[in-house]
């Protein structure tokens, strides 16, 4: 399969909310597989859809553990993948969402590779990120993962704070209050300033205003509809959202 015809397929089971068959792309190769991404990126930009941020994947322990992968990935976030923080997320159309609580950085400045990436970050919070993802089972190989943008969905972001210091924070995951997991953010990279580096190198230059995601700190949870999710980041405080299932027909059922 070549890249575009790929990500017409990714892009398809997104919209569609039908996942593909892992193992059936045939792509090999890292860098086959983010012209992938780039061309599947484009299809969101091109339909009026704006960059925002960049995420990280497998920066931890866990992630890398749950998902049986074990290299660093990064994709691209968009305007319509953001929740605002306390806001509702119809899940309708999602495959099979999960949760997973991360931090983030705000750019201030341009990003680039080389230098101090923290002189151009201008502010940091709590984060949730929403993954998706676009093979059946949540099963993929490390480039089918990052063909599919590493299964970005949406995200949410909490208050942003100019100077916090982001080493060995607790966090913590709640659904609907119970607690689902806990973790800290020296699982991400020993410090999630090994992940804003990291940015910098695969991603820079980035743009000021560019929301980047760390990675998660714990394992995902699966995310059913009418569930109130919340993110706990020790001296940053809480993002959550609560999702719904708009677009169900059983939900439209209840409301006639
Ligand atoms: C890939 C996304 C990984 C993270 O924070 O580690 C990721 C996946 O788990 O499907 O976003
Ligand atoms: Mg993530």
């Amino acid at each position: 399969m070549n890249a575009g015809t790929l990500a017409e397929a990714l892009d398809r089971a997104a919209l569609d909310g039908r996942p593909l068959a892992g193992g059936a792309s045939g792509l090999t190769d890292t860098a086959g597989a983010y012209e992938v991404q780039s061309a599947l990126v484009a299809r969101r930009l091109a339909r009026g859809e704006r960059l925002t941020g960049f995420k990280l994947g497998f920066t931890s322990q866990a992630k890398m553990r749950q998902m049986g992968v074990a290299d660093l990935i990064h994709g691209r976030l968009t305007d319509r993948m953001e929740v605002p923080d306390g806001g509702r997320l119809d899940v309708s159309g999602l495959i099979h969402p999960r949760v997973e609580p991360e931090v983030a950085f705000l750019l201030g400045d341009t990003l680039l590779p080389g230098g101090d990436p923290m002189a151009a970050v201008s502010a940091v919070a709590p984060a949730l990120e929403v993954i998706d993802s676009r093979y059946d089972g949540f099963r993929f190989s490390l480039p089918e993962v990052i063909a599919d943008n590493t299964s970005a969905a949406h995200y949410a972001v909490g208050a942003w704070w100019t100077t916090r210091d982001l080493g060995g924070l607790g966090v913590l995951l709640e659904l609907d209050g119970r607690t689902v997991e806990t973790g800290s953010t020296a699982a991400i990279l020993g410090h999630p300033l090994r992940a804003l580096a990291a940015a910098a190198r695969l991603g820079g230059p980035l743009e000021p205003g560019t929301v980047i995601l760390a990675g998660a700190a714990t394992a995902a949870v699966p995310l059913p509809p009418g569930t109130h999710v919340r993110a706990t980041v020790a001296g940053l405080g809480t993002v959550a959202l609560t999702t719904e299932a708009v677009g169900t027909a059983d939900v439209a059922r209840e409301d006639a």
